[in-house]
């Protein structure tokens, strides 16, 4: 049976993060990907200036209220950056009418990096995107964020395993089973998840080279594989370390052909690489 989801995040016209990252890594998966825009925006937030941006928030839910009335089911609701607070109220409630029990609720926090929040989100901004994510199943916050969502200060680059324990369990804590923390370093040259199911003593880590630069766009890139993984069977834990691996491919794949990296990272040529690690490359049998 075809799986489905529901993405409402922004669309960027360039610079690959958000819609145009989860559209192709969900569809290539053979997930019907349904989308709702929230923001439209000439290019991303991080390195360009200038851009355009127009709110799309009066339509979210006339969008979703339309869409209730269409007898939909979706096997996850996934959101990801959105432009204001009042975005994030209306993603609770776009919850209320578009998910049913089975719904997975994949939330990625999406508004913070480096101990920065993001060009133009207000400091009531982390606040609502708690209420948010303890609505959800699953989060994926980046060090930055899952910090910031407990009220805490950024603590650095470089944490002990005791912290992240810590903020794990804290943002279970608020509700969701499963919590995936992006960017943890304990040494210099290597960066990695931490992942948390609720009930577990400490998380589990996978941690791959560090490269040099900002990636833009990775937060996306990493929870649209590891959704597209979690649809199509992979065990939550597999799941979040496949999902790692194909975000580092892509980072390295952008890294040797020397792009601006502005303009996000290369993962379409990851895709195959997604599908064989899903069982996903024998053709369908349609029958006769
Ligand atoms: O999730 C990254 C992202 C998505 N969308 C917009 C952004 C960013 C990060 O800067 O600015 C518009």
């Amino acid at each position: 049976m075809q799986r489905s989801v529901l993405a409402v995040h922004d669309l960027s016209c360039v610079g690959r993060c958000s819609l145009t990252v989860a559209l192709p890594i969900l569809s290539a998966a053979g997930i019907n990907t349904a989308v709702i825009p929230t923001t439209l925006l000439s290019t991303h937030t991080g390195e360009f200036v200038d851009y355009t941006r127009l709110d799309l928030s009066h339509q979210l839910l006339p969008i979703a209220q339309h869409l209730a009335k269409q007898n939909l089911h979706f096997d996850a609701l996934y959101s990801g950056y959105l432009a204001s607070s009042d975005q994030v109220q209306k993603i609770l409630q776009i919850i209320d009418l578009l998910a049913d029990p089975s719904t997975l609720l994949l939330v990625d926090p999406a508004f913070a990096d480096y101990g920065k929040m993001y060009t133009s989100l207000d400091d009531s901004h982390p606040n609502e995107m708690r209420r948010l994510c303890a609505r959800a199943h699953t989060i994926v916050p980046n060090l930055t964020e899952a910090a910031f969502l407990l009220g805490d200060v950024y603590p650095g680059n470089h944490v002990s395993p005791a912290y992240v324990g810590e903020l794990a369990k804290g943002l279970s804590a608020l509700g969701p089973k499963n919590v995936i923390i992006t960017g943890i370093s304990f040494e210099q040259s290597r960066t990695g998840i931490a992942v948390y199911q609720n009930g577990m003593e400490e998380p589990v880590y996978n941690f791959t080279h560090r490269c040099k630069g900002t990636f833009h766009g990775t937060g996306d890139v990493y929870a649209s594989f590891l959704l597209a993984a979690l649809l199509s069977g992979k065990p939550f834990i597999a799941a979040a370390a496949l999902a790692m691996e194909l975000t580092y491919d892509s980072i390295r794949l952008t890294l040797a052909e020397g792009q601006p990296l502005r303009f996000g990272v290369q993962f379409e040529r990851v895709l195959p690489k997604l599908l064989a690690s899903l069982d996903l490359l024998n053709p369908i049998e349609c029958g006769n």
